[in-house]
């Protein structure tokens, strides 16, 4: 018997500035209780999915800028989704703004968690790639300040054993980078999933605007193929306090096929059922890392 996993992406539409987390949050429950009727045990959802994109905006304020973090996990306002994701027997993979402490400091990180099927944190990912800038630049019609509100994460790219799929994340711009795929399909993911808030417009180069949705599924599907997983991208999409954000959630098979696909810019589920046992075909036949890798190559990728 292969080993399915029922694999559900639930896009979000817009969060306005003024959207409260416990609104984000019982539209994130709508979608955990439309995929359980689906027959999924798994949701992936997007980054920072509990609030708007607030990098967007320039804050000097760095009280204002902590309104945007949560402190705890789960908290007030998530544990009506920790407690549904229990009772429905459904996981998710969920992004948000972590503030913590730290080697006796206060660390902000761009973060994800894998939740099981109990309810239960069992696996935790910090942003790595942050794109954008530290300052503000005011030929920008929005802002793009993760350099500035986040540090690049420090647990590397880690991979969870959750209700028996093997799970790595990426958060957005990571989705970009081979090496972020390439390190969690050495681990052996066979699942590899995140969010992303992708803004269809990009000031320093706007004549790879109308590429947005390309590169954005180009790379999922090489990551997919190239390391023999399932790979799966959650969008915030849609007008978002006046940006665009690119829409065109998707599952991808180790294939590289793409298997389901958003078609709107709303609060959206897609699924898929996904044969955990498929990623050995290319593991096995295309990519056996044992038999053809030649790392002694690969030295350069690896220094700074
Ligand atoms: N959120 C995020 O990482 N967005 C980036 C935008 C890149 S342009 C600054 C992305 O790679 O989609």
């Amino acid at each position: 018997m292969p080993r399915k996993l029922n694999l559900a992406v639930a896009q979000l539409g817009p969060i306005a500035r003024d959207e409260s987390r416990e609104s984000a949050v019982a539209r994130l429950i709508e979608m955990l209780k439309e995929a359980a009727g689906r027959g999924c045990t798994f949701v992936v959802f997007p980054e920072l999915a509990l609030t708007t994109f607030f990098p967007r905006w320039y804050m000097e304020d760095q009280a204002e800028v902590d309104t945007w973090f949560e402190s705890e996990m789960p908290n007030a306002a998530t544990m009506k989704l920790f407690e549904a994701a229990k009772a429905l027997g459904v996981g998710f993979n969920l992004g948000y703004a972590e503030l913590t402490r730290e080697d006796g400091r206060v660390r902000r990180f761009n973060t994800s968690i894998i939740v099981d099927t109990k309810g239960e944190i069992v696996g935790k990912y910090r942003k790595v790639h942050l794109p954008g800038h530290a300052e503000y630049e005011a030929y920008r019609p929005w802002q793009h300040l993760e350099k500035r509100y986040f540090e690049p994460g420090n647990l590397g790219f880690p991979v969870y054993e959750a209700d028996g799929a093997q799970i790595g994340m990426f958060i957005c711009n990571d989705r970009r980078w081979p090496e972020t795929w390439r390190v969690m399909g050495l681990k052996g993911a066979e699942l590899i999933c995140g969010g992303f808030n992708t803004p269809t417009h990009n000031p320093p180069v706007p004549q790879h605007d109308h590429l947005n949705s390309f590169h954005h599924l180009l790379s999922m599907q090489a990551g997919a193929y190239q390391n023999g997983a399932w790979t799966a991208g959650a969008a915030k999409a849609g007008m978002e306090e006046g940006s665009m954000l690119l829409g065109h959630s998707c599952i991808v098979a180790p294939t590289g096929e793409i298997v389901a696909l958003s078609t709107t810019i709303e609060d959206e589920v897609i699924t898929a059922s996904c044969n955990l046992d498929a990623c050995r075909e290319i593991r096995d036949e295309i990519f056996n890392f044992k038999r053809h890798r030649q790392p002694q190559n690969y030295g350069l990728i690896a220094e700074v």
